[in-house]
């Protein structure tokens, strides 16, 4: 793993409707994030947080995506910082936010890469559009805005799309899927592991194969880890808990196993709301899963 991160937070909470979520990134922070990566040996360099717009500033009807002007502001800002980051030549660790900051971070990152992989550790596809999406939440359509499907201006942000190929994702601990979200995936046929795969085969099988899946022909794999991929239980502190998540245990067991493969080349931690957490149970939780990633041993 590259020695030199470089950590950007972005408060982002216009991607949804609940608030509270912009506290994300100052929750890792205030949970030991740095400390506990220099303590593994990094050196870490801290770039503060985007600029986010203010949500009474950009709330429009112009669409039935909400702040979709806020959200493409932010977004630029986003894809530029993860861009010099990686041009320094460090690892870019994004802080959210909602999970729509992935848009942004897909579009810093996938322009250094031919073939980007990634892996969405999420309960959700986040494969809507503005046609199939129940809810008009921007963090409910990333992956598919990454893949080019979706709203105009949310495609083309970086200049250029799509950042990504179905072929070079896996989604990990899925078990909320929209109607259209499932389309989609059976139309491009991506790779899942729903909460199923993960219970019938155990987590170390399920990373195995997918570690080999996007690995294979990639140049690079970006991890985008909404942390309501896990049980609500060891992370109450998400916008949309879904029941029957990955465990605390399970999610360490696989971040260890991406370490091992030192495959992942960029990454980002989302979705945590310390308002609707205990005791920043979630942004520890999430802390942790970043210590294990980069090598953090017990022994
Ligand atoms: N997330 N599928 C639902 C929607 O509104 O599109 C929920 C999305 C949740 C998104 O957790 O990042
Ligand atoms: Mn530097
Ligand atoms: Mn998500
Ligand atoms: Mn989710």
């Amino acid at each position: 793993m590259n020695k030199n991160i470089g950590i950007l937070g972005v408060p982002m909470d216009l991607g949804q409707m609940r608030r509270g979520v912009d506290m994300g990134p100052s929750a890792m922070r205030y949970a030991g994030l740095i400390e506990r990566l220099e303590n593994i040996g990094y050196d870490v360099e801290d770039h503060g947080d985007v600029e986010i717009p203010q949500r009474e500033k950009v709330a429009s009807t112009e669409t039935n995506l909400k702040n979709l002007q806020g959200v493409i502001e932010a977004s630029t800002l986003l894809a530029n910082g993860v861009d010099k980051i990686i041009e320094d030549g460090h690892f870019p660790l994004v802080l959210g936010g909602d999970h729509s900051i992935a848009i942004g971070t897909l579009a810093g990152v996938s322009k250094h890469y031919k073939n980007l992989g990634v892996i969405w550790y999420d309960a959700h596809g986040d494969l809507n559009t503005s046609d199939t999406s129940p809810s008009g939440n921007i963090h409910g359509m990333p992956l598919a805005v990454s893949l080019g499907i979706g709203h105009e201006k949310l495609k083309d942000i970086g200049g250029y799309g799509p950042k990504v190929k179905p072929e070079n994702i896996v989604i990990i601990g899925a078990r909320s899927l929209d109607e259209g979200e499932r389309e989609l995936i059976r139309e491009k046929g991506i790779k899942v592991y729903t909460m199923h795969e993960i219970d019938r085969m155990g987590m170390s099988k399920v990373m195995e194969e997918a570690i080999e899946y996007v690995s294979k022909d990639t140049d690079g794999v970006h991890l985008s880890l909404d942390l309501d991929g896990l049980d609500p239980a060891e992370a109450p502190g998400v916008g949309t808990p879904v029941l029957g998540g990955i465990s605390y245990r399970e999610s360490h067991l696989a971040m260890e196993m991406l370490e091992e493969a030192k495959i992942i080349t960029s990454a980002e931690f989302v979705e945590v709301n310390p308002i609707l957490d205990d005791k920043n149970k979630t942004a520890t939780c999430a802390v942790g899963l970043v210590g294990s990633l980069f090598g953090e041993k017990l022994i």
